[in-house]
């Protein structure tokens, strides 16, 4: 948690305002989406007397009041196979695909896992063996954390061009992503190592982020790990590996990748982000809680299913290294972002990408004479640039490592 304290900037004092503005903002858009709880007016409000932000805060402010929108329209079918569906926008109404869709995500509670409850793990290893994908709650990591997180990273976006190119490359693809012909309103930001301290921290010197920022970041960092390490063990202990097999996961790098999808009316109903695995092991998804537009493909039907938000949770995505160091049960679930609503959209991932050496291969676990080998042993970097290179980011890319 952020604490104001004696002697900031003018400019540092402005982003703690923020970060603060935000952070009630998140609280009452989280209400909001849990069901239609309205909060009562605070005092402040009955009176009138708002309190006007200045400086970067009154600018910054300004850009995240979403643009009041002309017209109201529900859902009644898939967004994909028309114009998308525009609500009002108000805070209690967010930009939402299809609530229906969302019962093919499972739900799992990290709470239930492991010796508690054998059935959820049960459901954790089939949510990854069938669908790629599934939902966690129980994960320990605080609602304000990840509301101050999100008014952060909307800080950084506002860098200048020049600013966020200092952002580079550790391995390739892993700093600053600009807009591009295939993803025109995508960009992103890149953290490698999220894990270790001292890369957060060179991260953020190299941004010039303000104090508040910095120490929002490493904290969302630690928290993130934790989270990230929990569900990787939970799932390889659903798997059968053992406490020795599995440990090792807190040593694996992590990479954020802090995504912003620059939409304008303009944009509604195209392409967010191209079609597309992920090249790590298991990613971490923090969604935007208030505009949807995720679509994962359904391997039993073929069709891309939309994914709406669930404040307080995160989605879970399996990669390419996970189903090769899992010998093929797991699956690289393929997914895609579609602009469904006149706003920007936020979202944050953390990845835990492959064993600390780079070596993939599957634990002897796994292979038998049933299953017998099916990738060649491989380099992460090798593989990220191999995916790089050839232009298969879906996943392709693994057919070339089969044994
Ligand atoms: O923004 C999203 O919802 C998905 C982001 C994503 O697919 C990624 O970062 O790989």
């Amino acid at each position: 948690m952020i604490k104001r304290r004696r002697g900031w900037s003018g400019v540092e004092r402005n982003v703690w305002y923020f970060v603060q503005q935000a952070k009630r903002k998140a609280t009452s858009v989280a209400l909001s989406v849990v069901g239609p709880v309205r909060r009562p007016p605070r005092q402040s409000e009955q009176r009138g007397a708002a309190r006007v932000p200045h400086g970067v805060a009154a600018s910054l402010s300004r850009r995240t009041q979403p643009t009041p929108l002309k017209t109201a329209r529900e859902s009644e079918t898939r967004h994909r196979h028309r114009a998308s569906p525009i609500l009002r926008h108000t805070r209690t109404q967010p930009f939402f695909c299809g609530a229906a869709e969302m019962a093919k995500v499972p739900v799992i509670d990290l709470r239930l896992t492991g010796a508690a409850s054998p059935e959820e793990s049960a459901r954790l290893r089939e949510a990854c063996e069938r669908l790629g994908c599934f939902r966690v709650t129980g994960h320990g990591a605080p609602p304000e954390l990840l509301a101050e997180m999100k008014a952060a990273v909307r800080l950084l976006f506002d860098l200048p061009d020049d600013a966020k190119r200092r952002n580079t490359d550790v391995i390739p693809g892993s700093g600053y992503v600009a807009p591009s012909a295939t993803n025109a309103l995508y960009e992103a930001f890149g953290l490698l190592d999220a894990a270790a301290p001292a890369d957060v921290d060179a991260f953020c010197a190299r941004l010039d982020a303000p104090p508040g920022v910095r120490e929002t970041v490493k904290a969302y960092a630690e928290k993130m790990h934790d989270v990230i390490v929990d569900v990787a063990g939970k799932l390889a202990s659903s798997m059968g590996l053992d406490q020795e097999e599995r440990c090792s996961f807190k040593d694996w790098p992590c990479q954020f990748r802090i995504n912003k999808y620059n939409y304008t009316e303009d944009t509604v109903g195209s392409s967010g982000v191209q079609v597309h695995t992920d090249s790590s092991f298991l990613t971490v998804l923090q969604e935007d809680e208030c505009v949807g537009g995720l679509e994962v493909l359904d391997p039993a039907t073929g069709e891309f299913v939309p994914v709406d938000p669930v404040a307080g949770s995160f989605l879970i995505n399996i990669g390419d290294v996970g189903t090769a160091w899992s010998n093929g049960r797991l699956h690289n679930v393929k997914h895609r972002v579609r602009c469904v609503a006149p706003v920007p959209r936020i979202s944050i991932a953390m990845f835990l990408l492959a064993p600390k050496d780079g070596r993939v291969s599957a634990p002897e676990t796994f292979v038998d004479a049933d299953r017998p080998r099916r990738y060649k042993a491989f380099n992460y970097d090798d593989y990220r640039r191999l995916r790089m290179s050839n232009g298969e980011h879906a996943g392709e890319a693994l057919a070339r490592l089969e044994a």
